[in-house]
């Protein structure tokens, strides 16, 4: 009898081309970690398709031959989502050949791109044609499309523009049995049943592979601003987001939290980046955007900021003046994850809450995390906007990581214990992967579990879709 392997191997190499099947473990080896580095898995070798018929050949091998398969982006999952088991067994479907921007509609607002394209690259393909697409996250050069959209990805803007969900107007998607959906629609209304690509979306690969899709498009901002600005608590800096908000409305696109901590270790590992307000315990990065052109944007940041000065809200404030002064506030935001990557292992909390509820959310827990860790050190930031905080613990000063690491699951029950008590969730934006099955199981009620199941059954009978991902065994 043939060897299944290399009868696998020998129909996607026909498929593909055999200079896109890789097996060599050297050429394997940086796929099959996390971006943060705590998840190894193996896999038997990485495909790299360069059309949706090449996809869908591989998957259809993959589903006679039941093998699994674990499609991957950009790899810079929070939750170990795209790395495979150790089983060796599965499949790894990269779409990084599938980059090509396939149509964009300016009247429609619309363009309809492949999975493997960088979050990077689709932004400046809107660019190019004059508009914008608004999804921006950290990792957006390196983040993909099919990335993006498996995992609801939301980021700095979801305050104003919504989560990958709500600038997906179609996708295509390869589905486990090897069939291709091609859902490309670029409609703003279509109510014809069921809404079949938002159960793709948000899945984690564990329903079919998103090969492309269709996504909104927005008018480029023509003035823009960026200050930071010192509060005393997050007490304040709700308040900033109201008096902000009432003045500027949907102008308003990013209001990020930063703590003294999460700023510090973030300067330490990138240190020619500025210093704007030393000495103070949190602070704030606010974005407002205007696409009408010759708006008093910045002025009227600036009047917001100085009202809410005379209240006592804001302690500090500086409004960038350039360009580069602007991109250099965004910095000291977005390396704050890799200067924590760097300072060692860290517990991560992607949560979110009622804007209202969290600063007695943080009394709480931090009163709570004190008593069971003490010197537990609070690297707190995030997309304040929208209620969806990084709620990051780092081991006390000179302790030992390792320890602290090991005691994880004690930090989450308190701190996902309070998140379900304010009706928050406990992932925000980062999604299920390996990282919190078993938290999934413990917070979703048994009739959601049971539904996500039944789904799940009926589009993977055969279970071949990024098998161990967000659903709990059992
Ligand atoms: C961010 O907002 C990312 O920078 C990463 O979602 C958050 O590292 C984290 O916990
Ligand atoms: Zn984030």
């Amino acid at each position: 009898m043939a060897d299944p392997g290399a009868t696998l191997l020998a129909r996607v190499a026909a498929a593909v081309g055999p200079s896109h099947v890789l097996t060599a473990p050297d050429d394997l080896a940086p796929y099959l970690t996390d971006w943060r580095g705590r998840y190894r898995g193996a896999a038997c070798a990485l495909v790299r398709p360069g059309s949706t018929a090449e996809v869908a050949a591989v998957v259809a091998a993959c589903s006679d031959l039941r093998v699994p398969v674990v499609p991957q982006g950009g790899n810079t999952s929070m939750c170990g989502a795209a790395t495979p088991d150790a089983s060796g067994t599965t499949l790894l479907l990269s779409l990084a050949r599938m980059q090509r921007v396939r149509a964009l509609d300016a009247a429609n607002a619309t363009m309809t791109i492949e999975a493997g394209a960088t979050l990077a690259a689709t932004q400046a393909a809107a660019h190019a044609a004059g508009l914008r697409f608004p999804l921006s996250l950290a990792s957006e050069g390196s983040c993909t499309v099919g990335g993006v959209l498996s995992t609801n990805a939301g980021g700095t803007a979801v305050l104003r523009y919504g989560n990958a969900r709500e600038l997906a107007l179609g996708l295509e998607v390869v589905l486990p049995d090897g069939r291709v959906w091609d859902g490309l629609r670029g409609l703003r209304k279509d109510n014809t049943g069921y809404d079949l690509k938002q159960l793709f979306i948000g899945a984690e690969g564990t329903l079919g592979v998103v090969t492309a899709a269709v996504l909104k498009l927005f008018p480029a901002p023509r003035s823009q601003a960026t200050a930071f600005a010192a509060v005393a608590d997050a007490d304040a800096a709700v308040r900033l987001l109201g008096m902000l908000r009432a003045r500027l409305a949907d102008r308003l696109t990013g209001f990020e939290l930063i703590g003294a901590l999460p700023l510090a270790l973030c300067r330490k590992h990138h240190p020619a980046l500025p210093d704007p307000l030393p000495g103070h315990p949190w602070y704030v990065l606010v974005q407002a955007d205007d696409a009408a052109p010759d708006a008093p944007t910045a002025a009227e940041v600036e009047a917001a900021l100085g009202s809410a000065a005379e209240a006592g809200v804001v302690l500090d404030a500086t409004i960038a003046q350039s360009q580069a002064q602007a991109a250099a506030l965004w910095a000291l935001r977005e390396n704050i994850s890799e200067g924590q990557r760097r300072e060692g292992p860290n517990v991560k909390h992607d949560i979110s809450l009622p804007v209202s509820s969290i600063p007695r959310f943080l009394a709480e827990a931090a009163e709570a995390l004190s008593r069971t860790f003490p010197g537990v050190r609070f690297v707190t930031f995030g997309h304040l906007g929208d209620g969806n905080l990084h709620y990051n613990l780092s081991a006390p000063e000179g302790g030992d990581a390792q320890d602290f690491m090991a005691r994880a699951p004690a930090a989450n029950r308190i701190v996902h214990d309070l998140v379900a008590a304010y009706g928050g969730s406990i992932s925000a934006e980062h999604g299920i992967g390996q990282l919190k099955r078993d938290e999934l199981a413990r917070y979703k009620a048994p009739v959601e579990l049971e539904m996500m199941r039944r789904i799940k059954a009926a589009l993977d009978p055969a279970g071949m879709m990024n098998p161990g991902k967000i659903l709990p065994d059992g």
